[in-house]
């Protein structure tokens, strides 16, 4: 099942069609559709863009579409716009411009680190300026968490053999969102994620990691009250032992917690320099022993 992408509803939405018409198109052999073992259509990106190539005039009655193949070229400077359907509460349209730089072969990484971010950034001086009200940040972060869910769907399903993640927001932090990029990118490079969430305590983490048996732990905190000191330490302690790889990222630990070095522990400062970790290191990276 590996390349297996999108589901009928998506494309339906995409195409601006029924999602009976997407199942007669894959029944017809237009769309070729492999299915899950519940009988479900899934089809590949591939697949996809084979279809937009053979049949322009269909692709083209579609609005999203017509306007993915007209797209010029992504540059990195986007976000602004991503940043307007958010403040326009405009959900589906912040969706589709995700969709298109995906479909478009944009990296998801690029889209992590020249979109999202950036904007999480923006959302957060406007509201300490006071150029956006509580409400909007909160509306404006909920409807981008929407987009990062609706770009984790689209990326296909690790295989039973895939390297296993937990992750987790450090005591005290309530950014999640941090942890569902971290999410999105693990997955986009075959990875699968058992997601823990907000504040959760080193012993929940140590607790999980006893069964799920992870290869990787990855901690964000953005922001905590705690002191943090006591909870990376039970956390290192136990990576090491296990031989676990454990990262973490975020502006809420000490400069000091951030120096904590070893080949299997390391602050990251962005998701760039994490991808580059993993696929570097990707034999390299131990199964965890719990
Ligand atoms: C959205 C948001 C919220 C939402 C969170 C919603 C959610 N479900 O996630 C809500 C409304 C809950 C919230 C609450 C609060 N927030 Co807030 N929030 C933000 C905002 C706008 C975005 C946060 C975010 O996701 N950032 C993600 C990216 C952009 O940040 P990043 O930390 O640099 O992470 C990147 C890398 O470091 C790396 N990374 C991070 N972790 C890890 C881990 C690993 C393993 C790896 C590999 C990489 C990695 O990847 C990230 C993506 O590129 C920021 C603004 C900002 N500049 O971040 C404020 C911000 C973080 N919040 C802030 C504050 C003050 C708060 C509150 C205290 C407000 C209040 N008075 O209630 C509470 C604290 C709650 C708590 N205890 O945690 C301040 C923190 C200031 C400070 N450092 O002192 C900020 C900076 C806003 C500001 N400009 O003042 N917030």
């Amino acid at each position: 099942m590996q390349n297996v992408h999108f589901t009928p509803p998506q494309l339906a939405r995409l195409f601006g069609v029924n999602v009976s018409t997407i199942k007669r198109w894959a029944d017809k052999g237009m769309l070729p559709a492999q299915k899950t073992t519940g009988g479900h259509r899934r089809i590949s990106k591939i697949e996809l863009q084979k279809f937009i190539k053979n049949y322009p005039k269909l692709a083209n009655q579609s609005y999203t579409l017509s306007r993915l193949l007209k797209t010029k070229e992504i540059n990195d400077s986007l976000w602004p716009k991503f940043y307007d359907y958010l403040k326009k509460s405009d959900t589906a349209g912040a969706q589709k411009f995700i969709e298109q730089l995906f479909l478009k072969n944009y990296p998801v990484i690029k889209i992590l680190e020249n979109i999202f971010t950036p904007t999480l950034v923006k959302i957060g001086n406007d509201w300490a300026q006071n150029k956006i009200s509580i409400f909007e940040e909160h509306q404006m972060s909920f409807i981008l968490r929407l987009q990062l869910f609706a770009l984790e769907q689209i990326i296909p399903e690790p295989n039973n053999q895939a390297p296993k993640a937990i992750l987790a927001c450090a005591e005290g932090d309530h950014h999640e969102i941090p942890l569902q990029m971290i999410a999105v990118l693990l997955k986009a490079n075959g990875w699968k994620n058992y997601i823990l969430g907000i504040n959760i305590s080193a012993t929940e983490i140590i607790k999980a990691a006893k069964k799920i048996q992870p290869h990787f732990i990855g901690i964000t905190n953005t922001y905590s009250k705690i002191n943090n000191k006591k909870f990376l330490n039970d956390l290192v302690t136990y990576a090491k032992k296990h031989n676990i790889f454990l990262g973490f990222g975020g502006n809420g630990w000490k400069e000091s917690e951030k120096k904590i070095n070893s080949p299997l522990i390391k602050y990251f400062n962005n998701l760039a320099s994490f991808e580059k970790f993993i696929k570097t290191n990707k034999k390299a990276l131990p199964k965890g022993k719990a």
